[in-house]
């Protein structure tokens, strides 16, 4: 058997959770990360019929009844977690009911996957159904975006066409546009309903007051959206206080979409 700690996939979600970390967007225990396992991969580095123990998912996850995730711990500090990836992360099968997560590895001191747990799965269920090949679900606390939510009406065509406008790469990264929640409590099966019925036709949204989920078939994916919208959000909060005089036209978007082949959100260039 191989060393679970050699595990490519392992090695890339520490190396992203220290990267957020060092970015300053996930303070403390702020922020949360799961990936969808390949099973036949697994295998090679894990005895997957040893469960170490078993804890309730509160909901029906039956939809990834069997599938495998690993995903950061509730509590743990994204700082730690490269150092000490036995503590800090775990990896866990959904039972065959899809009401438990059976713990296959990880979370050595007793703790469980994230308090976000609700809204990961069910963004897992929601984007498999659209996209086969996704794995990634990342939920951070970046600081722009953050402070942007303060600033802006709750509207996400305003909130994503603030985003298109401030530079050319955007509406290339993310033409669908960016879902905007306003505040609402975080942990709950509410604001994970809520964020998952969001990412139907979307990869990217935003929690008032609070942070942003982004979703990919890989790391890259997930956390390239993620810095886009954080990078623009960054730019418009240093330009909004002065007087603007160029800005990126609703026809230069449409023509930015139509150059790299993306379709813009249905009514927000109309
Ligand atoms: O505590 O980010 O949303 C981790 C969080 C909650
Ligand atoms: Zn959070």
């Amino acid at each position: 058997m191989k060393n679970i700690l050699d595990y490519k996939v392992l090695k890339e979600v520490a190396d992203i959770i220290d990267r957020m970390y060092l970015l300053g967007w996930d303070e403390r225990n702020g922020g949360n990360v799961s990936y969808l396992l390949d099973e036949e991969e697994l295998k090679e580095y894990l005895d997957l019929n040893k469960v170490l123990r078993t804890y309730p998912l509160n909901f029906d996850a039956s939809e990834v009844k069997g599938r495998y995730f690993l995903a950061t711990g509730t509590g743990k500090y994204f700082r730690n977690t490269k150092n000490d990836p036995e503590t800090n992360l775990g990896i866990f099968r959904v039972s065959e009911d899809g009401l438990n997560a059976e713990l296959i590895w990880g979370y050595k001191d007793g703790g469980k996957s994230t308090s976000e747990t609700y809204a990961h799965l069910m963004c897992h269920i929601q984007r498999l159904r659209v996209d086969p090949n996704h794995h990634v679900v990342i939920h951070s606390h970046p600081t722009c975006t953050l402070a942007m939510t303060h600033i802006l009406p709750n509207d996400e065509k305003i909130f994503t066409k603030e985003l298109w406008k401030v530079m050319t790469e955007c509406i290339v990264v993310f033409p669908e546009g960016i879902g905007l929640l306003p505040w609402m409590q975080c942990g709950t099966y509410e604001i994970g309903v809520a964020t998952a019925e969001k990412m139907v036709d979307r990869r990217l949204v935003v929690w008032g007051l609070h942070g942003i989920y982004g979703v990919g078939e890989t790391i890259d994916e997930a956390f390239g959206l993620i810095e886009t919208v954080e990078k623009a959000a960054d730019v418009w909060l240093k330009y909004r206080q002065f007087k603007e005089i160029n800005t990126i036209s609703d026809e230069n978007l449409k023509g930015i979409a139509k150059f790299y082949g993306g379709v813009p959100r249905k009514g927000y260039l109309d």
